[in-house]
């Protein structure tokens, strides 16, 4: 079984979209656990790809073709773990990537994981400002917003939301939960937010919280 993990791993690594699909349709034939072909295959292929752009051994044209290759697997899971989560919603969460960023494969995942635990999502996007996020609050009324970043320059717009939340009065209102790569727990503890390190965490958090 592991064979199929690596083969799914290295044609992310290697941006090779149908491929991907491929192997994913095989492995779901297989009756293999869709948390194993998410973590073990895509999620996995992703994290090499990370540090391979990291090292300069890898330049943007090719992580974003490894991300289009991943988010190709990603789609075809999203439905199958959500139908495999609860049937009545857990809650609402409104999630968004902060302004000035525009990395987006994690929220999706986390998206993913929260659909797939049963939370109704509603996706803002990337490069969300505060007031985007207040108006989605007056508007959703949802019990939790998510924000990531990736960006160290980024970090900040989290604590912008949660300021913009402050001065009317929604932080007493809304649970906030922030996670990205930069993002470390002593950060969401200065900003007040609640931290997952991942999207499964972020998953297992979110039903602490409602
Ligand atoms: Co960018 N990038 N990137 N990039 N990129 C990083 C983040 C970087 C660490 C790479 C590096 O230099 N080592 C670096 C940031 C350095 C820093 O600030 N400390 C960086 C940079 C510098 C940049 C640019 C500035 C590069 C440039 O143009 N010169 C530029 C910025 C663009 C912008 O946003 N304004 C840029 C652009 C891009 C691409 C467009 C090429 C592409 C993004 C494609 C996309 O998202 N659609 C990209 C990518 C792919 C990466 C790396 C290689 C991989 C990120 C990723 O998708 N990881 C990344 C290197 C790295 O992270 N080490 C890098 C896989 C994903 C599954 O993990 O997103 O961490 P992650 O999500 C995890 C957890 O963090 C968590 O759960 C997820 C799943 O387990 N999580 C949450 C995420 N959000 C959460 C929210 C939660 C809870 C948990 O609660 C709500």
């Amino acid at each position: 079984m592991e064979k199929i993990f690596e083969d799914i791993r290295d044609a992310v690594i290697n941006g090779e979209q149908e491929d991907v699909v491929s192997l994913i349709k095989g492995a779901l034939a297989q009756n293999i656990p869709l948390g194993e072909i998410l973590n073990k295959g895509l999620i996995a292929g992703m994290d090499v790809v990370a540090v391979q752009f990291r090292n300069a051994e890898m330049y943007v044209p090719d992580v974003m073709i490894s991300a289009r290759a991943m988010q190709a697997g990603s789609d075809l899971l999203k439905p199958l773990i959500a139908s495999e989560g609860e049937i009545t919603s857990k809650g609402k969460i409104v999630i968004g990537t902060v302004k000035g960023d525009l990395h987006d494969i994690g929220k999706k995942l986390v998206t993913m994981m929260l659909e797939g635990a049963g939370f109704e999502v509603i996706d803002l996007g990337t490069d969300v400002s505060s007031e985007k996020f207040v108006e989605a609050f007056k508007e959703i009324n949802p019990d939790i917003i998510g924000m990531s970043a990736l960006l160290t320059t980024t970090m900040p717009a989290m604590k912008e939301v949660m300021d913009a939340l402050a001065e009317h009065g929604y932080d007493k209102k809304v649970k906030v939960m922030v996670g990205g790569a930069v993002v470390t727990a002593d950060f969401a503890k200065d900003i007040k937010a609640y931290y997952a390190d991942d999207a499964g965490s972020a998953a297992e958090l979110a039903k602490t919280l409602v």
